[in-house]
């Protein structure tokens, strides 16, 4: 399989997040997808490669221009601020909710950071947008692989990107990856493509952009949000609109559940997509539902990851994963790698 991998990800190392009233260190960390990379190198699965530069056209179909604009210059604006800036991370502090306007750009940077993002424990480092910007790119070129008839590729790439919308950062995310890569499936021929997203936390942002489309199927299994993170998305009840109702599944299960449960949710998951007639898949790949992940509340053990990736080559469709979630560091590389053997040697 090949994986592209996002050689400029360490560029993006936040150093804290707001978290219960403190800035505590961040949990997704460079070192995430070294140990997946080391994992890769270690049991000589699949071949690295780099990816070109994606036109930015193709980041147009899924964000916003002004919030590209804002994420090229967000470091600059940052530091404009006071020179200090330098040795904090980027944090919003105020944000437009409900009664205020969001057509309005104001000129204030910390404006802006409130109005392009739903959380403060997403920071805006030097480097965040060079990382992002090349994730897109691996993702793309993911994308390309399975267009000239690979059966699977992986985009090896942080910050993650689900929960990134149209255009709004949160959650770590920053561009919203598997949705760029399966919007471009669409735009180069494929008439439907579906995302199933299996992180432990709900791909809001992924969910948001394609909720209204009848040509992209959104699935998740995740954590019940009415106690796990993003809280305000990922209810079963949420099926999509308009044209594209019917085509948005949510799967939550309870904090605390273990791998057998998960995986009936995947399965339903996975013949829903078939009943759709997807023409491939792009697989969300989190692994905090590992059991050991510090912010995460599902039980799967490391073992497990290989079952997900037979399962999920059973399904039988060309297949982009793309990196997202995971943060028991070093186990991460692991189970990661699990799924993608299992994919492969099924
Ligand atoms: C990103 B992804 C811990 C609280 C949770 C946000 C979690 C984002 C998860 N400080 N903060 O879906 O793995
Ligand atoms: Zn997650």
């Amino acid at each position: 399989m090949k994986v592209f991998y996002n050689d400029r990800h360490p560029l993006h190392h936040g150093r804290h997040e707001m978290f219960r009233g403190a800035l505590v260190p961040c949990f997704e960390v460079p070192a995430r997808a070294d140990y997946v990379l080391h994992e890769l190198k270690a049991r000589k699965f699949g071949s690295i490669e780099s990816a070109p530069e994606a036109d930015r056209a193709i980041l147009e179909r899924i964000h916003a221009p002004r919030y590209l604009d804002f994420l090229g210059t967000a470091w600059q604006e940052w530091i404009a601020l006071d020179p200090r800036n330098a040795e904090r991370d980027a944090l919003p502090s105020y944000w437009p909710i409900r009664t205020f306007r969001s057509d309005v750009l104001p000129a204030s940077f910390p404006a802006r950071m409130g109005l392009f993002s739903f959380d403060a424990g997403s920071p805006i480092t030097a480097g965040t947008w060079a990382a992002a910007r090349h994730g897109a790119d691996c993702a793309v070129a993911g994308a390309r692989s399975l267009l000239a008839g690979e059966r699977g590729a992986f985009a090896l790439t942080r910050p993650p990107g689900h929960h990134a919308g149209h255009d709004f950062f949160g959650g770590y995310c920053f561009l919203n990856n598997a949705a760029i890569a399966a919007q471009f499936l669409r735009d180069q021929g494929l008439a439907r493509v579906a995302v199933l997203d299996l992180d432990y936390h709900h791909g809001n942002g992924t969910q948001a952009i394609f909720y209204q489309r009848p040509d992209i199927f959104f699935a998740s299994v995740h954590g019940d949000p009415h106690t796990e993170y993003p809280y305000y998305l990922g209810y079963a009840d949420e099926r999509g609109t308009g044209k594209g109702e019917g085509c948005n599944l949510n799967l939550p299960l309870p904090r605390g559940t273990g791998f057998d449960r998960w995986r009936e949710a995947v399965a339903q998951a996975l013949l829903a997509i078939r009943a759709f007639g997807a023409e491939a898949l792009v697989l969300s790949l989190g692994v905090d539902t590992f059991e050991g992940d510090p912010i995460s509340g599902f039980g799967l053990r490391s073992e497990d990851y290989l079952r997900v990736g037979a399962d999920l080559a059973a399904a039988g469709l060309p297949t982009l994963f793309v990196f997202e979630g995971g943060y028991a560091v070093a186990e991460v590389g692991i189970n990661t790698v699990n799924v993608l053997d299992g994919f492969e040697n099924a």
